[in-house]
């Protein structure tokens, strides 16, 4: 067999990373659709060294379509995944729109496949910053336990789309040309104040809500939560969470400080345990100070760990380092390779 495959907002950061990474996945393509705004209708992109065409974005386009990669907006997935659905596809959403919704599977393959198997047409991708940080913790989470999570992120513009990254190109050149610097998008294109953002930190990832966290800070404790104690024996994890943008274009950075429960649990066992599990790439060799960052995980498909080390002042507690993609793991990757999983679970 092979798919009628439809990405939804391939115009977008993340939607011309899906188009490579469908293309050098396993998923066996018939035919593809880019969609997108009106804006964008009869702009050409290429897939597998053919031009096509792309379309308007309509509940109607749908049709026929058996595979959704969708990245176009949280608002744009509500609009329009149902009568994707509808019309028989199963949607694969790297928006918000539906991550907390209980019908709907939210999935890191190397987490939580079984997930997929309780799928209604939709699975949710979650929010870039939960990905990479649960690809590092879960193999610990599974095999020690884990009590606490108190995360900081460092988080690349490309997060908030590609206007982001034009912004911070834009005022990087103002301040080398000693210009005012115009900010327009950055913290976020939902609020009202903007500030820039070249050689500068912003913490402020989304809205705030009345709690004081971003909601960024928000998705990173909620997402943690749904992903890793849908178990029923679970034991409750605490998370919380610090997102700060820096003027980095792509590859978000995180401090991440964990407790385990198993407090015999040493940062050699813990090493070792990082480097045999799935998507995780170890870099650490301080003597040779070698640790992630993110130019060098541009373009990859793997998380990135090193800088780990026991607290010393507190057992059962540890720090790392964590560096990944945005774009792609957290993102265009983690779409397709969902929707490889369901190919290969029969799930499609
Ligand atoms: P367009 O390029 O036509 O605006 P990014 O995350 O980089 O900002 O990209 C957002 C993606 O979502 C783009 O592909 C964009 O298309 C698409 N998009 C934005 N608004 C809509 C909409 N109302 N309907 C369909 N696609 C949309
Ligand atoms: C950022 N993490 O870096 C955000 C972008 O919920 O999919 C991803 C928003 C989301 O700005």
């Amino acid at each position: 067999t092979s798919y009628n495959v439809a990405i939804l907002g391939a115009t977008g950061a993340v939607g011309t990373r899906m188009i490579e990474q469908l293309e050098t996945s396993s998923i066996p393509v018939k035919t593809v659709k880019f969609l997108a705004s009106k804006r964008s209708v009869g702009k050409v992109l290429r897939f597998k060294g053919q031009d096509v065409k792309v379309e308007e974005a309509t509940p109607e386009v749908f049709r026929g379509v058996d595979l959704v990669l969708s990245s176009a907006g949280g608002s744009v997935s509500k609009k329009l995944l149902p009568a994707a659905v509808k019309a028989g596809a199963v949607c694969v959403d790297n928006t918000s729109a539906f991550r907390m919704d209980p019908n709907v599977p939210l999935v890191i393959p190397e987490v939580n496949r079984a997930a997929l198997a309780q799928h209604q047409g939709i699975i949710a991708n979650p929010n870039c910053s939960t990905i990479q940080m649960l690809v590092a913790l879960a193999p610990i989470y599974r095999q020690y336990g884990l009590k606490q999570i108190v995360v900081s992120t460092y988080q690349a513009v490309s997060g908030a789309g590609q206007s982001a990254i034009n912004e911070l190109l834009q005022q990087t050149q103002q301040y080398l040309k000693q210009e005012p610097l115009t900010a327009n998008i950055l913290p976020t294109k939902n609020d009202i104040k903007h500030y820039p953002q070249a050689f500068n930190l912003l913490p402020q990832i989304d809205v705030f809500e009345d709690s004081g966290y971003t909601h960024e800070e928000w998705k990173m404790i909620h997402e943690t939560k749904k992903i890793l104690l849908a178990d029923p024996d679970a034991t409750q994890i605490k998370v919380t969470a610090t997102c700060v943008r820096v003027p980095v274009v792509i590859g978000h950075g995180e401090s991440v400080y964990f407790t385990v429960t198993d407090q015999t649990a040493t940062t050699t066992q813990i090493r070792d345990l990082l480097a045999k599990s799935p998507g995780i790439v170890v870099q650490d060799d301080t003597r040779q100070q070698f640790y992630p960052q993110p130019l060098n995980a541009e373009g990859k498909r793997e998380t990135f760990v090193g800088r780990l080390r026991p607290d010393l002042e507190n057992t059962g507690a540890f720090n790392c380092w964590v560096v990944s993609d945005n774009l792609l793991k957290g993102a265009a990757w983690n779409t397709v390779q969902i929707a490889e999983c369901l190919i290969e679970d029969h799930l499609l």
